[in-house]
């Protein structure tokens, strides 16, 4: 099997009790050490806190494995070698025998391969600035595309052009529900600033919006936009001054390709004194949680 799924998650589905999956890049590039392995380890925990079975995915010496041993999570997180794994690059790594943290693309396509039907995030990528000539927009949206799960992310990375990612998220036709909001969050903040057409108040209606994408045969990922808690979030005016000084560095830098995202993660992380990786955490602790509800709603 090109695969590996744990024993644990493979009798968890087949007994129809909860799983959630989690993203591995999240751990190895989005976030440093240590915390990276404290969040890492941390999802876990709540999720088996509220009786659901955690399923993180990663590749490690070229096999993708859904549901990663504790021990595995620890040397990931440690690990200076660890590649950043998109869709694209697991034909790579596992002819090549790499071991690395899976981006939301190809932890999606992994994981819905495995049978899981939630997934828990930080942000989702999309659309960069400056991407109608630079091309750079994240293969999460394209994956996203035709990959049917339930993605809980706090919207998508702040460092992104919002307004382009949600026309690709139209276009692309991946529907998008605030969770207990009409506003679209902004990964480090609750509110982005732009607003949404429909909000799901509760798991139950998450659920229900799935089944029926499922009964319908609709292709795409169902988006569950989740803000971080007010009172854990980035304040707005640092955010905003300090996302043009990372877009600013990057391009000054020449920085590109899949180096982007954690150079400008790591930028403001920085700028802020360490306050954007609190909300950073935040955000992806609040997402486990909802996806806890949302698998057992399931
Ligand atoms: N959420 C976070 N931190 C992260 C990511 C998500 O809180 O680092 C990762 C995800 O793995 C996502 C990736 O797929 O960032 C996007 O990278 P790119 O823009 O290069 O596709
Ligand atoms: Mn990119």
């Amino acid at each position: 099997m090109a695969v590996t799924v744990a024993p644990e998650v493979r009798d968890a589905l087949a007994d129809g009790n909860p799983v959630v999956a989690l993203e591995s890049t999240l751990f190895t590039h989005g976030l440093p050490r240590p915390e990276n392995l404290a969040a890492a380890t941390g999802a876990e925990r709540l999720l088996r806190d509220r009786g659901v079975v955690p399923a993180t995915v990663a590749v490690i010496g070229g096999t993708p494995v859904v549901g990663l041993a504790p021990s595995s999570i620890e040397r990931l997180a440690s690990d200076d070698r660890a590649a950043k794994l998109s869709l694209r690059d697991l034909p790579i790594a596992a002819a090549r025998g790499l071991s690395g943290g899976t981006t939301v693309a190809a932890t999606a396509f992994l994981a819905h391969q495995a049978g899981i039907r939630v997934f828990a995030t930080g942000g989702v990528g999309g659309v960069h600035h400056g991407a109608s000539t630079s091309f750079d927009e994240s293969a999460d949206l394209l994956t996203l595309a035709s990959t049917p799960l339930v993605v809980v992310s706090a919207g998508v990375k702040s460092v992104l052009d919002v307004p382009a990612t949600l026309e690709r998220l139209e276009t692309l036709s991946i529907p998008v529900v605030g969770y207990v909001t009409r506003r679209f969050p902004g990964f480090y903040v609750a509110d982005s600033g732009l607003g949404l057409d429909h909000s799901a108040d509760t798991p139950e209606e998450v659920a229900a919006i799935f089944r029926a994408q499922r009964a319908l045969d609709v292709p795409s990922a169902l988006l569950v936009a989740n803000p971080v808690p007010a009172d854990e979030q980035l304040d707005p005016e640092a955010h905003q001054r300090v996302l043009a000084e990372a877009w600013e560095a990057a391009a000054q830098q020449g920085i590109s390709g899949h180096a982007t995202t954690p150079f400008l993660l790591d930028h403001i992380r920085r700028a802020t004194g360490g306050r954007s990786l609190e909300a950073n955490v935040a955000a992806y602790r609040n997402n486990v949680a909802v996806a806890a509800e949302i698998a057992k709603a399931l």
